[in-house]
């Protein structure tokens, strides 16, 4: 019980059904995709499965939200938000991803809420559970599209530097934002030359 931080099983499970009423079809899938690849690098890397668990499920908890609907909800709640991302609303799914999991499914373990809260940049001085969490999305089962990640895969599961697979993922995001035309916000540099410089 203690093991499941402070939730019993039952808690934890109700998390999934929840997700799936909240969540599409769609997106579900990749939660319960990213909460099992957490568990097995969880294993892996010596964390608590069971908080590895809880943040792969609830990690988009706030993603069936509009961009402008983010925008409103995190003023309204007080999260501070900078210019970047009003602008760019959908990365405050993390953020107020964070806020939600705290606030509206009670969880307490601060861990659990950083890993919600940076798993889309990512940041300087990740814990293990936040790098976990960070590289469960970018590999679960149903991703497809991104560049590398057979490789990415086979070093998560069989090398034994999870930075290095952290620079992978950071490397080839930044690649594809600029590729497409996109703005990059700075916890993303930061993130990414705080682990280059290692
Ligand atoms: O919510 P998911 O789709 O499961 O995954 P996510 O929360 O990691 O979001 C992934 C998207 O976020 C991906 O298309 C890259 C984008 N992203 C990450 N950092 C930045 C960013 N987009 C912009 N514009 N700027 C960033 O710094
Ligand atoms: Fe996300
Ligand atoms: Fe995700």
């Amino acid at each position: 019980m203690s093991e499941y931080c402070g939730y019993d099983e039952k808690q934890v499970f109700s998390l999934y059904s929840k997700m799936e009423e909240k969540l599409g079809h769609h997106r579900y899938i990749h939660s319960v995709g990213v909460a099992g690849t957490a568990v097995s690098l969880a294993m892996k890397y010596g964390v608590n499965v069971y908080k590895a668990q809880i943040a792969g499920i609830l990690h988009d908890c706030a993603k069936c939200y509009e961009d402008e609907e983010l925008v409103k909800l995190c003023l309204k709640k007080g999260i501070e938000i900078s210019e970047f991302e009003e602008e760019h609303g959908f990365l405050l799914h993390a953020k107020y991803g964070a806020y939600m999991a705290e606030n509206k499914y009670g969880i307490s373990d601060e861990d659990i809420l950083n890993a919600i809260r940076w798993h889309t940049t990512g940041r300087e001085n990740m814990s293990l559970l936040e790098k976990i969490v960070f590289i469960s999305d970018y590999i679960e089962p149903t991703r497809n599209k991104a560049a590398d990640l057979p490789q990415i895969r086979y070093e998560a599961f069989n090398g034994n530097d999870i930075d290095k697979v952290l620079l992978m993922i950071m490397r080839d995001t930044i690649k594809y934002l600029n590729a497409s035309d996109n703005s990059i916000d700075t916890t993303t540099i930061r993130a990414y030359e705080f682990y280059e410089k290692r």
